[in-house]
């Protein structure tokens, strides 16, 4: 740090007010938390200098030696954490993951069912301004409007009528557990790939706390920062192995491929070039930390906190998406609130309290309006907060909703919002 000081007064000075930004306010968006110093030591270390273009033992440059002990472990540790016979750590986020898993699975032009981005799916679900929508043939499934959750009647009707070649179950605003099982019915009768997106609850399903994928998704990707908190990256794992059932054959051993050196070649060669090294070791050390018993607690801890949020909520009245959460997430549904989601957030953002603005099932109002705001527990419950802090900070919520415009009271809300921050610092230093 003293030589960033030293040699950049200009980013350290930037640096420092953004570590004062995080630890001065409340986080609570629900894809974000703070690393340990560890994964950030690691990420912040000499394996950024390193080309390692390939997979260890099988890289195209010299000096790989331990840049591949460092992903060899990365790889051992995550699939010792979701059982997983398959790994790859390279993806350099959850959208890279996406992308290798489609193009593995798939070609363009080919039928997928994914969850609506308003009904909390992903951009790389088949929104038609990424790459998902444009090159696939996406058809969009949607939650409930009575319950808030996945509508499998209707997934099951699309399945039927569309032949879709692949489902992409989870998304990026779903409160409630992914029900893997549902969607495997469902794949299994149309002949479709079945692909898992955990970003969100990988953490919890890490902890054994949110239902395992494994057992029923033929390819499961993640990001690694969010419930998982480890570096920003992503991550490819299938439970198992199978041979490829496109014929494609391996050119020296006239053997079938496995689909596990399908996906390593799509993402390395087909996506990607060099690997961040330096990401995929502190990748290694967040998943080291998560398979330790601690983890699990953290884990409990954030669904904890999230079910007092979303009690303060329903009590002050507001209406939360599927009425609650099993996760870290809620989706908050602000049109009986007089508020639209954009003002939400930066209301709530004058008085410290970091949120986004999310568009809800059947929202009338576009992307940068939104009626909704989505908020999670991950951040917070990392600082130590718990029941008494989530309740409070709930309230603070309310009076800001309810008085958008009161620029005292959120100024009055942010220096109680810092008081409480400085009581549950992040970084010791
Ligand atoms: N942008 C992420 C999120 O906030 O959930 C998903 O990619």
């Amino acid at each position: 740090m003293s030589h960033l000081a030293q040699h950049d007064s200009e980013l350290f000075h930037i640096l420092g007010k953004e570590i004062h930004r995080e630890e001065s306010t409340l986080e609570l968006i629900a894809s974000e938390n703070f690393t340990s110093q560890s994964v950030m030591e690691m990420a912040g270390g000499v394996m950024t200098n390193k080309y390692a273009e390939g997979y260890p033992g099988k890289r195209y440059y010299g000096g790989c030696d331990f840049v591949d002990e460092a992903e060899n472990l990365a790889r051992d540790r995550l699939s010792e954490l979701f059982g997983a016979e398959y790994t790859n750590v390279q993806p350099h986020s959850g959208s890279q993951a996406n992308m290798a898993a489609l193009m593995t699975f798939i070609k363009p032009g080919d039928t997928v069912l994914g969850l609506d981005l308003a009904h909390g799916g992903h951009l790389t679900h088949g929104s038609p301004v990424n790459f998902s929508g444009q090159l696939y043939n996406f058809i969009s499934y949607h939650v409930s409007r009575e319950t808030g959750r996945v509508d499998f009647n209707e997934v099951d009707r699309l399945a039927k009528e569309h032949q879709p070649k692949l489902i992409i179950c989870g998304g990026s605003a779903y409160p409630r557990f992914i029900e893997f099982e549902m969607f495997k019915e469902i794949a299994d009768k149309s002949n479709a790939f079945l692909m898992a997106d955990i970003a969100h609850p990988s953490g919890l399903v890490a902890a054994g706390l949110h239902p395992s994928p494994m057992p029923y998704c033929d390819v499961v990707t993640s990001t690694t920062h969010k419930t998982l908190r480890g570096p920003r990256g992503g991550i490819i794992m299938m439970g198992k192995d199978f041979e490829n059932p496109w014929g494609k054959i391996a050119a020296k051993s006239g053997r079938v491929k496995m689909v596990s050196e399908l996906i390593d070649s799509t993402v390395m060669p087909g996506i990607q070039g060099g690997p961040l090294m330096h990401i995929i070791a502190a990748k290694a050390v967040a998943f080291g930390e998560a398979l330790k018993p601690e983890f699990k607690t953290y884990a409990k801890n954030v669904i904890n906190n999230a079910k007092s949020m979303a009690d303060e909520f329903l009590k002050l009245g507001y209406h939360l998406v599927s009425d609650g959460t099993d996760t870290h997430v809620m989706l908050i549904d602000l049109s009986t609130k007089n508020i639209t989601g954009k003002s939400a957030e930066i209301n709530l953002g004058k008085a410290g309290i970091t949120v986004n603005k999310n568009m809800v099932p059947f929202d009338e109002r576009s992307p940068f309006v939104t009626s909704g705001i989505r908020v999670g527990t991950p951040a917070i419950t990392t600082r130590g907060m718990g029941d008494s802090e989530i309740r409070k900070i709930v309230r603070w919520m309310n009076q800001i909703i309810l008085d958008p415009d009161n620029e005292s009271l959120q100024s009055t809300i942010k220096s109680d919002v810092n008081a409480l921050c400085s009581n549950f610092p992040i970084y010791s230093h």
